[in-house]
Parts: structure tokens; sequence; C-alpha cells
């Protein structure tokens, strides 16, 4: 028994929170039952393992460069407000549990593994549950659960009291949540990479979805009837043709918003923190900020060309002897390998405009609740839901539906932090679901009670039903075998 435990710490400490171990797991574990031999399963997994950290790299750069910029604007005016951001929101529910609810939030790791199970066993049995994809995205797993945890105790207060039930409650709704969501990014993920065999894993995947559905009503071809004009067909004239390039593309563009943000918050402020020197020339520091943009995006793609081939030809050996027709769901950045990689930065910057928009209204209104935008929010779902929407819908789509997101994420994030009372410890997960999607399922549950828990799981578990009716021969080739999928669709637009 001690030594069971052991192994289990180990496996949710070292490989189920951490997306690299856990993808290299996947990929060692695919490859042994394709029976490669032991140099090539080696090779695979080391590559996974690599290609992930180094994805990680590039997105833990990100973050740590420009996070402290957009939360320099709160601590700068003296804010009262809510940052919308996973680590911010992780913060906030580890420092009010306690206080609010008379509970710590030791079981983590349990409730983890348990709606891991729940998405197992959703994906293998999904002849019945048409569920097609496992979640293998740890850390984003983590800071779910300390959301969920919050949320539900909010909505359901008998439940505070039992942890039995609730432990039960939360894992088959977050189970239900993963192996939903990320079965709905299956299809606009199969089109943007041409059937790499993966779905996305993360916190804006009904988001995605919902891009991916309204670029395609607005500004989709109308069954080939409409020309769809993608940021990558765009002719550039003269000096406009340097932005076709991402790279430039990504590091003009940032130079001149950044430095922009920089100047508002100001020198003093970065000198006070101790993040640059007084003699420091103020306008070099901006300009090479900004640069970093660049450079962690390069990094990014880099470490996805790096993994995800190993990852999605092991998977096969996981989707023959194991998990039937399925895919593995990975981090949203995995994506930003494919499509135009224009439409990442300006999904991004799109997005950057609906949140400032929906944080001014916030101000002017009055809200008893002000958001700050918080850098993961901001970038990672907008860049997605971008680069979905421009697949589908062109230059338009890829402009107007992250702006629109921008906007209800900070509307969102607003009315749910502050109704259930995470506003006041200063962050909110923030991401797209968790302003939509979770928000809704918390007022259900809040007040129908355990009648509510029920349509919460009983309406997740309809969507990908509803998906299979929509197109049963379709549903499962699209993960099985893309190319006779596409004969397939080419086939239905033919008749
Ligand atoms: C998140 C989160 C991150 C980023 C990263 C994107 O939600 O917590 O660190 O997005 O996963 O690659």
């Amino acid at each position: 028994m001690f030594i069971l435990n052991e192994i289990w710490t180990f496996f949710a400490t070292y490989i189920l929170q951490q997306a690299p171990y856990m993808v290299g797991f996947l990929t060692l574990l695919g490859y042994c039952l394709m029976g490669k031999k032991w140099y090539d399963t080696l090779a695979g997994t080391l590559k996974a393992i690599i290609g992930m950290l180094i994805l990680n790299a590039g997105s833990g750069g990100l973050v740590g460069n420009f996070r402290p910029i957009l939360v320099g604007l709160k601590e700068r005016f003296n804010l009262t407000a809510c940052v919308i951001d996973p680590y911010y929101g992780q913060n906030a529910v580890t420092a009010g549990v306690e206080e609010v609810f008379g509970k710590g939030f030791s079981q983590v790791m349990t409730l983890l593994l348990i709606a891991f199970i729940v998405n197992i066993i959703l994906v293998r049995f999904n002849k019945i549950t048409k569920c097609r994809t496992l979640f293998t995205t740890g850390h984003v797993q983590v800071q779910q659960a300390a959301t969920a945890y919050w949320l539900i105790m909010f909505a359901l207060p008998a439940l505070r009291s039992n942890d039995l039930y609730l432990m039960i409650v939360m894992s088959v709704i977050l189970g239900a949540y993963w192996a939903v969501g990320s079965n709905l990014t299956v299809k606009p993920m199969q089109e943007l990479t041409d059937g790499a065999g993966f779905a996305i894993a993360h916190q804006q995947m009904f988001g995605i979805r919902f891009g991916y559905w309204l670029a395609g009503v607005l500004f989709g071809d109308r069954g080939g009837k409409r020309e769809v004009k993608k940021v990558g067909d765009l002719e550039m004239p003269g000096f406009f043709s340097i932005f076709n390039e991402n790279m430039v593309c990504t590091a003009i563009l940032m130079t001149f918003f950044f430095s922009i943000i920089m100047v508002v918050i100001g020198k003093p402020f970065f000198v006070g923190k101790g993040i640059i020197k007084e003699s420091m020339n103020f306008g070099f520091y901006c300009l090479n900020t900004s640069l970093q943009f660049a450079v962690y995006l390069a990094i990014l793609q880099l470490g996805v060309r790096t993994f995800v081939t190993e990852l999605t030809a092991s998977f096969q050996g996981i989707a023959d002897k194991l998990l039937p027709s399925s895919i593995p769901g990975v981090d949203c950045a995995v994506c930003y390998g494919f499509g135009d990689s224009n439409a990442v930065t300006f999904g991004f910057l799109a997005g950057l405009f609906g949140q400032i928009t929906a944080i001014l209204i916030l101000i002017f209104s009055g809200s008893p609740t002000i958001i700050i935008c918080g850098f993961v929010p901001v970038f990672f779902d907008n860049a997605t839901i971008g680069l979905v929407a421009n697949e589908k819908g062109g230059l338009k789509a890829c402009l107007i539906i992250p702006f629109i997101s921008g906007l209800i994420q900070v509307f969102g994030a607003a009315l749910i932090a502050g109704w259930v009372g995470l506003a006041n410890y200063g962050g909110y997960l923030g991401m797209f679901d968790w302003d939509t999607v979770w928000p809704a399922f918390t007022w259900v549950m809040h007040y129908a009670g355990y009648i509510g828990v029920a349509i919460v799981v009983v309406v997740l578990l309809a969507i990908p039903q509803i998906e299979y009716l929509m197109d049963p021969k379709g549903y499962f080739l699209i993960t099985e075998d893309y190319e006779a999928y596409k004969a397939h669709i080419a086939e239905k637009k033919g008749k």
C-alpha cells in the first residue's frame, strides 16, 4: 500500500501535472504499444519531452516578460481591480478559500486523478459517449481544479460539509468538461492543421468552437460561393510587404503597442521595482523588451515542430490498443505552429482592443468590479481564437471575433468574479471558458442545486452526441483517417 501510494504521488506530481512529462509518458506508452524498437522509442520520447520543454520555455518567456507589464498598470495607478490571469486566479483561491468556505484545498491531486479517470472512461467508451480526446495539459488542469472548487462550493453550500460528495460532483463535472471541451476542438484543429491529429486541451475550448462557428456564419465561404481572404493571402504593397513575415510583423506591432503601455506606466515604476537601473535608457528598454515577443514566439514554434509528430504518431498505439478513435488534447500554443502565423499576432491585438474597450466601459459605468487584463487570457485565448477564425473566415474574422472575445472575457470575468467573491482576493482565472460556460454552470447549480448538477452534466454529455448526429459518417473518420474524411466531405458537398 505504501509503495502504491508513493508511485501514485510521484505520478501525480511529476507526470500528471507536468505537461512535458505527461506528453513524454504518452509517447513512450504509445510507441511501446506499437512495438517500436527500444531506441526509436527512446528517441521519440526524448523529442516529445524536449519539444514540450521548448514550448514551455517560449510560453513561459512570454508570460514572464509581458505579464508584469500589464499588471504594472494596476499598481502604477493604484487600482483596486481584479486581474484576470490563471496564476492570479489560483493565488486568489488559495488566499481566500479557507476564509470564505472554512476549508483548504488539500485534495487537489486526488481530484485531478479522478477527473482524469472520468475523462479516460468517457473516451474509452466513445462508441456510446462520442468523446474522442484525452486532456494532457496538467498545469492547466490544476488551475481549473482550483477555480472549479471555489465555484462549485459557492454554488452548492450543502457540499461544503461532505468531502466525498464534493469530490464526486467536482470530478464528474471537471472530467466531463475536459472530455467534451477538448472534443469540441477536433474539427477546427484538424482543419487548421490538415489532419495533424491533435485537439486543444486548454482554457478556451468552447471559445475555439464558438470562434470557428461564428467565423463560418459571418465570414465563411458559404459552400464555396464566397472567397475568403485569409491573413496569409494578403498582398501588401511596398513598405507593408514586410508585414508578411511573421517575425517582422510581430516585432513592429509589439514594439508599437507595448512601448505605449510601458511609457504610460513610466520609467520610475520600472526603476522602483528594481527591473531596470535609473541610468538605463528607457527607449532602449522598451524596444528590447518588445522584441522579446517575437523571440519567444519563435521558440514556441520550434517546440511545436520538435514534438508534435512524435506525440501524434505514437498516440496511434494508444488509439489502436487502448482508446479507439482518440487523439491527444494539448496546450493551445501547439496550434501556433500551423495556419497563418500572423493571425496569432492579429488575434492577440484585436483581443487586447476588445478587453481595453470593455474595461473602459466598466470604469465609466461605475461597475463595482474592475478588471485588469492579464497577459495569459488576452494572448493565449485570442491568438488561438484568431488563428481558427482566420482559417474559417479570413482576415475580418481574425480581427472581429477576437475583439468580441476580448469584450466577453472582461464582462464575463467581472460578473462571475464579483458575484462569487473571488474579485476580493485580487484575481480570477479569466480564460474564455471560465468567463462564459463556467459562470453559466455556476448559475444553474446555484439556483437549481443537485438538479442543476444533473443539468450541467447532461448538457455537457449531449454536446458530442449532437455533433455526432450532424455527421455520423465523418465523426470518427476525422480522427481515424483525415484523408478519407476530406474525401467524405467533398462527396457530401458534391451532392
Ligand atoms: C495558461 C497557462 C499558461 C499558458 C500556457 C500557454 O493557461 O497557465 O502558462 O496558458 O499554457 O502555452
